[in-house]
């Protein structure tokens, strides 16, 4: 039998017999994993055993299989086994699954595929795990049969239900249900034919339904002045198909990225080498990207340095600002709620990713415990980063340049109308940037005549009778640090005046400044916001080891200042669910398992602290243990508050935003002075000294106009 491909889009799926077929071949790895690829994947081989030990502990109850995802070793594990001092830890899958066709009971398994058995079974309570796509897809299919749909619909004159398309979204708060439902809200929408942008004929009602028992519990009329609102029906495209001759001009020539000597990275299993940083790359269901083990090699101390001991987005959340029904319900946690890995795409060659690609798979679960490739999910490339520095000695005009390059892991999700792109950057000088890039489509909504986008300050009319909202997008990047060791400690830095009054003799004329630097001491600490005033940064230091050259401890700084307040009032229901998008920064000690700031469960969570299966950020921090010169990791909110422009519809350019982490007094000197310049060049006097060599690219003068 041939491997599916049809049942989830972008998915290849393996069903029982596909395993000797050729095609399956090409993602069994040809090796055991490299010893240090920790963290890396499940491969098809494992997760379809995992599932196979799930069910027949379970038997004879019937599970869904929410996730199937490798469960790593602990810390201490790892880095005895790396160290040397224990054998290899055993490989263990870690599930979620959910019990079909009775109480929906929802359970946590940890298999050891190693010695194939169930080690673990913990039933959890008032939670609700991620929706897959499959989940997602139950959504449009109930409510195109649904009577109520069918009759909201008739009410805006559609008949033809085969038009209607519904994005299942989680539920942000609807009082109406508990956990005793599987909820989504459905956000209707028109699509004339199959090429047109739906998103450009919102409908008036949202369907709430439990996509478990595949019931739709609500469809949800907006009723103005007693009236429906007619659907926006204009079109407006993006396809190529539509925009015709209007915009079409000839003046881009092709720009082609060539590497004739191929790429300077290498690919050994999961390990990545590249310009003297090594690292390794895995990806989840939840987090998609992984970065472990991230060292770079010191050429001054000759050694590799250890820098990041795990690298991902943890979570992300997108709170709207218009507080009128339904859009109240409106806070997607992207990431949480849906699946980083789950929603990601499978990336082409030419259109998301150009050059000399190096592509690796993810490997996912369906819900019957079925292995799922997304083929090319992780693109890994270099690009030329501009200048790395430069320098012309204006005597004699002797110039010296070198240019950067960067490396980039990156992935592309769909999160049903946005797209997300994350690109995981390192360059040549000791720097990691997150770089994401949101594109794709606004959600939106239809007015109603009587409404007035311009009078209403929560959201932009976009195209007549559109109106797309002001929202928020707050993303969670969790470092876990290892600054040249295991023991770091954050210290807050802020540009300060001097605090020695103008006229004395400690700053007699009055323009000291300096750093002021404060230790993190306790978690609460820890959690720490951005001041704009102050330029604030934080360094993460190994307080254990000093620069020999300016005496100040290692470190790397952390630089985020695209990271908005979160806008919700203190006490809503955004505010207690998102506690982690209140602070730009926080500083938690190591736990083993401790991921995900909005908890494990971020669908219909409440925030609630103490939750005894979902403990969130807030409750890490209450612990308030020590991060002084501890195992720490940090997590990082960055974003934007988006404010709709005309210019985003009907389809986003894309909108950057990053955050940065840099060697700090980390190296001795320019860790990139090892780079050959590409371009010594001497204009008159040494002219003998330095070959002028000036190479890779070709000076043109322009054609007179
Ligand atoms: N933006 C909300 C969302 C994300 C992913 C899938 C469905 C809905
Ligand atoms: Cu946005």
């Amino acid at each position: 039998m041939a491997p599916d491909t049809n049942t989830i889009p972008g998915y290849t799926i393996f069903r029982e017999g596909d395993y000797d077929s050729a095609s399956a071949a090409a993602f069994i790895p040809d090796r055991v994993p490299h010893p240090l690829d920790i963290p890396d994947q499940l491969s098809i081989i494992e997760i379809p055993a995992a599932a196979q030990l799930i069910r027949e502990w379970a038997s004879p109850k019937l599970l869904k299989f929410n996730c199937i995802t490798l469960r790593e070793p602990t810390k201490s594990e790892y880095v005895a086994y790396k160290e040397g001092h224990a054998s290899r830890p055993d490989r263990r899958a870690f599930a979620i699954v959910i019990e079909q066709q009775g109480s929906g009971q929802i359970s946590e398994v940890v298999v050891n595929l190693t010695k194939s058995k169930v080690e673990r079974w913990k039933e959890v309570k008032d939670v609700m795990p991620t929706l897959t796509l499959e989940d997602l897809d139950i959504m449009e299919r109930i409510s195109r049969k649904d009577s109520r749909v069918i009759e909201a619909c008739r009410g805006l004159g559609i008949t033809d239900m085969s038009k209607v398309f519904v994005d299942g979204w989680a539920i942000g708060v609807d009082e109406r249900w508990g956990f005793e439902r599987r909820l989504q809200q459905g956000l209707a929408y028109y699509r004339n034919h199959e090429l047109d942008n739906q998103y450009a004929h919102p409908l008036d009602f949202t369907v709430i339904a439990d996509t478990e028992r595949e019931e739709v519990l609500s469809v949800d009329i907006r009723y103005v002045n007693g009236e429906r609102t007619a659907i926006p029906l204009t079109e407006h495209h993006y396809l190529p198909n539509f925009i015709g001759d209007k915009y079409k001009h000839d003046t881009l020539k092709p720009i082609d990225i060539t590497q004739p000597q191929g790429v300077s990275f290498q690919v050994r299993g999961n390990e990545l080498t590249w310009a003297g940083y090594k690292m390794h790359i895995g990806f989840n269901y939840r987090e998609g990207i992984v970065i472990s083990d991230v060292r770079m090699h010191d050429p001054y101390e000759d050694r590799d340095r250890a820098l990041f001991n795990r690298i991902s987005v943890v979570e992300m959340v997108v709170p709207y600002g218009c507080p009128e029904t339904p859009h109240h319900k409106k806070h997607a946690f992207d990431l949480g709620e849906y699946g980083s890995g789950y929603m990601t795409n499978s990336l082409k060659l030419g259109c998301d990713c150009k050059g000399a690609i190096h592509y690796m798979d993810g490997v996912l679960c369906t819900g019957k415990g079925e292995a799922a490739v997304i083929k090319n999910a992780i693109c890994i490339h270099e690009e030329d980063n501009g200048l790395l520095y430069k320098h012309t000695d204006y005597r004699d005009g002797t110039v010296v340049s070198a240019r950067d390059r960067k490396l980039i892991i990156s992935q592309i999700i769909t999160a049903a109308n946005y797209e997300y792109g994350f690109y995981h950057t390192f360059t040549l000088d000791g720097t990691y940037k997150l770089e994401v890039k949101l594109t794709g489509m606004l959600n939106t909504y239809c007015m109603h005549p009587s409404e007035q986008a311009a009078s209403s300050p929560y959201g932009t009319e976009v195209a007549p009778a559109i109106i797309a909202q002001n929202h928020q997008h707050i993303f969670s990047l969790r470092v876990d640090p290892e600054i040249d060791g295991h023991n770091n400690t954050v210290l807050q830095s802020d540009a300060v005046v001097s605090k020695d009054p103008l006229g004395s003799s400690e700053n007699y004329y009055g323009n000291g400044f300096y750093c002021e630097k404060t230790p993190l001491r306790t978690a609460l600490e820890g959690a720490t916001n951005y001041n704009h005033e102050t330029s604030r940064s934080w360094d993460i230091i190994n307080p254990n080891r000093l620069n020999k050259v300016s005496k100040k401890p290692v470190a790397f700084k952390i630089v985020n200042n695209a990271c908005p307040a979160l806008l919700a009032k203190p006490g809503s229901v955004v505010w207690k669910r998102a506690a982690f998008a209140r602070k730009s920064l926080w500083v938690l000690p190591y736990k083993d398992y401790e991921l995900y700031p909005a908890g494990d469960y971020v669908c219909q969570s409440t925030g609630d602290e103490n939750h005894p299966d979902n403990l969130t950020i807030q409750d890490w921090a209450n612990r308030n243990e020590s991060i002084e010169n501890a195992d720490i990791v940090c997590y990082i909110q960055f974003g934007l508050t988006h404010f709709p422009r005309t210019e985003d519809f009907p389809i986003m350019p894309v909108e950057p935003v990053s955050v940065m982490l840099r060697a700090s007094n980390f190296f001795q000197r320019n860790p990139a002075l090892w780079v050959p310049p590409s371009a010594l060049c001497v204009d008159s006097i040494s002219r003998n000294a330095f070959p002028a060599c000036c190479s890779g690219g070709e000076s043109k003068n322009l054609p007179k106009l």
